[in-house]
């Protein structure tokens, strides 16, 4: 029994505890998934397998998005690990140079513009195109996105930008593959301290900001982004497709 009972589902984006994709995991093994983690780089594999334990959870290896042959080793894996397919792919990856993540916009490169794209947008459709290969019946993709998409917000530079398009691939990936039930949304997230967020230029101050601002005066756990995602990997969501649902204490209506 439990939400997501029978569910496999395959979770990119583990560095540690605090990290968004452990809250999301944690969730949908409280509800009954099967799990395979991914880990980038030999670093986090000693992070990562611990965690992996403590959910009964696999790790199916090694998969650094800038490489399109680990993408496609880690899928493969995935696919013996669980024969009869996967239901879900949870992508909680991002990045850009953290020098250019303060100061203006306009200042960023052409190199860090083209990395922060590939890894924090255009990955999220790679893993699209292996994933459909394994949901024979259908399944759910879930990317996590932030407000920085729809308007400015101090220091978010490039990766706003890299989530502006990221939101718009969610709405493309879901049209292409809605004739095969398989679903695709984004959760945006309010902020949290995690490694990459602490790369942000005063992101205490923006945490601040979120807990005098927001509706619900306080920003968001793991936990609560975790909760948002087991329901949109289950068929309690199963009429929502191409959707960015916020999970920001209502900082959205305000900011
Ligand atoms: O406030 C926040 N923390 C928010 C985060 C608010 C709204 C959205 N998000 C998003 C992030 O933009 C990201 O898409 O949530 C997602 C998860 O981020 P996180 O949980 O905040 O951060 P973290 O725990 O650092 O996980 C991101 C991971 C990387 O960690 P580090 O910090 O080592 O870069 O993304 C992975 C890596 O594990 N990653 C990659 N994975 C494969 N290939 C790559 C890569 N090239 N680069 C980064």
């Amino acid at each position: 029994t439990g939400l997501l009972a029978g569910k496999r589902g395959l979770v990119l984006g583990v560095a540690n505890n605090r990290s968004i994709a452990w809250g999301i995991a944690r969730s949908a093994r409280q509800h009954g998934a099967e799990l395979a983690f991914t880990y980038q780089g030999e670093a986090l594999r000693k992070r990562v397998e611990p965690l992996a334990r403590e959910l009964d959870a696999a790790v199916v290896g090694h998969c650094d998005v800038t490489d399109p042959a680990s993408i496609d080793a880690a899928f493969e894996a995935t696919g013996r690990h669980f024969p009869d397919g996967i239901d879900f792919v949870v992508h909680c990856i991002a990045f850009s140079d953290k020098d250019e993540l303060t100061g203006r916009y306009l200042d960023t490169s052409e190199a860090n513009f083209s990395k922060s794209l590939l890894i924090s947008c255009y990955s999220f459709t790679a893993i699209a195109q292996r994933a459909e290969k394994l949901m024979r019946n259908g399944g759910s993709l879930l990317t996590l996105t932030y407000y920085g998409a729809e308007k400015w917000m101090p220091h978010y530079n490039v990766m706003g930008v890299a989530k502006a398009a990221l939101e718009a691939s969610v709405r493309y990936l879901a049209a292409d593959l809605g004739p095969q039930k398989i679903r695709v949304n984004a959760i945006s997230a309010g902020p949290i301290k995690t490694l990459a967020a602490s790369g942000i230029g005063d992101f205490r101050y923006i945490l601040k900001w979120n807990e005098y601002n927001a509706p619900l005066r306080r920003t968001v756990t793991i936990d609560e982004v975790g909760e948002t995602a087991a329901y949109l990997v289950s068929d309690m969501s199963r009429g929502m497709t191409g959707e960015i649902l916020h999970v920001d204490a209502g900082y959205h209506v305000v900011g």
